[in-house]
């Protein structure tokens, strides 16, 4: 047996010795099946458990059509965000769409321009994909040092989905794209008519008009009844309620890849157009705001993702960043999706500083956040993907760490 092996063996046997006050007696297992009585009827949509309480935080706004509410990260298991917990994000609320009057238009330098109805989409071939959706702006308020109190309101702008739809590209080759066309600017129904320009290379090559999500239409608040779902880019260029494309020769210039997600360096040029969401991992147990009943053996978990493919490796440490060790990841590892990893933990007692970092499969290494400001500087809000330090106090507590 492999030395790891044998020492993850005497780690479980430990985690054994742990849950050995929870035996069940056979009093109590007999005195259960004597108060047991027939239960609710069943219902024709499914819900949770009434002793379930996660929920989405939703950050305080005087405009609540204009909000976020971020995915309860620390009470997730696996590797998949249910619809009813997956991030919002709106400009200008949720509109209320109804799919038979719905259309997609295409327009501008095609041959062809369409006007295709929602049943004219879910006729085309389809496409199913596990994919990460991860706003530009997430965990942005690492940048200035006040970090989160817990894990969902530092990186809860993050959900991993099971996305359907027809590609792009298939919509694109039937209209026809005039030579000369270079870009695709999305349009949703929304109030604000949210735009984004992108480029016709990436359009062509694995955007998703997506319908479903996890098995079932698309929730409002993610865009019913059409989205586009662009792997591995900020949430901001996933534009929802999606009704126009249209195709140009240049970018528009939109607000929100001019006023709005870009990145302002030290030197104060800004960058734009900086739609790749890099490597990024956060440690969910123990996080922020959980408190460890005694020291003893626990399961670090968490996620971690990467908007380049692969998550390769984990590596965690327990001592502030002195030393690493890698983490088990669940398999399949997916590109662009959630990856779980998992290490057994020693806690003794004593004061100790937890962190992973992501190292996905084009070798990219997850920074610090010295490294990260080093090269960013701290003018800019969004595509923050520092390692994120949780401090555990010797009493069990667990916090941020004061930077
Ligand atoms: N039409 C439209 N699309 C939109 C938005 C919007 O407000 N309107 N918000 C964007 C932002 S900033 C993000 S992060 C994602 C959020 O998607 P979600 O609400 O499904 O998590 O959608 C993007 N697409
Ligand atoms: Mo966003």
């Amino acid at each position: 047996m492999k030395d790891s092996a044998k020492s993850s063996r005497r780690q479980m046997f430990r985690l054994g010795a742990a849950v050995t006050g929870g035996l069940l007696a056979k009093r109590e297992l007999a005195a259960q099946e004597a108060t047991s009585k027939l239960g609710i009827p069943l219902g024709p949509y499914g819900e949770r458990s009434p002793f379930e309480k996660a929920i989405r935080w939703t950050r305080d706004s005087k405009t609540p059509e204009t909000g976020s509410s971020f995915t309860p990260l620390a009470d997730s298991v696996g590797t998949l965000t249910p619809s009813s917990l997956h991030y919002e994000r709106h400009h200008a609320g949720i509109p209320t769409i109804d799919p038979v009057q719905h259309r997609l238009i295409i327009h501008g330098m095609v041959e062809r321009p369409l006007s295709l109805t929602m049943a004219e989409i879910r006729r085309l071939p389809s496409v199913t994909r596990t994919l990460v959706l991860e706003c530009g702006g997430n965990s942005g308020s690492e940048w200035a040092a006040k970090t989160g109190a817990d894990v969902q309101r530092s990186h809860g702008l993050v959900s991993c989905s099971e996305w359907t739809g027809v590609p792009l590209s298939l919509v694109l080759q039937e209209a026809g794209v005039k030579p000369g066309a270079a870009w695709v600017i999305a349009e949703g129904a929304d109030a604000c008519r949210m735009e984004r320009s992108i480029p016709l290379a990436k359009a062509m090559d694995d955007i998703l008009l997506a319908y479903g999500q996890n098995g079932e239409a698309i929730r409002p608040a993610q865009g019913y009844p059409l989205r586009l779902i662009i792997p591995g880019w900020e949430g901001n260029t996933n534009v929802k309620w999606l009704h126009s494309l249209k195709l140009t020769d240049q970018a528009y210039m939109a607000r929100d890849e001019t006023a709005k997600y870009t990145d302002l360096m030290p030197n104060g040029k800004a960058r734009i157009f900086t739609y790749d969401m890099e490597a990024k991992s956060v440690i969910t147990f123990p996080s922020g705001g959980q408190t460890l009943p005694g020291p003893g053996v626990y399961e670090l978990t968490g996620l971690a993702w990467s908007g380049h493919g692969r998550v390769e490796r984990v590596e965690i440490t327990t001592d502030g960043g002195a030393t690493w060790t890698q983490a088990r990841l669940q398999e399949p590892r997916l590109p662009i999706a959630f990856t779980r990893f998992r290490l057994p933990w020693l806690f003794e007692g004593r004061d100790a500083v937890i962190g992973s970092r992501a190292i996905d499969e084009t070798g990219y290494v997850q920074p610090t956040r010295e490294a990260l400001i080093e090269v960013r500087g701290v003018n800019s809000g969004y595509h923050y993907n520092g390692i994120k330090l949780w401090k555990v106090h010797a009493a069990g507590m667990v916090t941020n760490v004061e930077v």
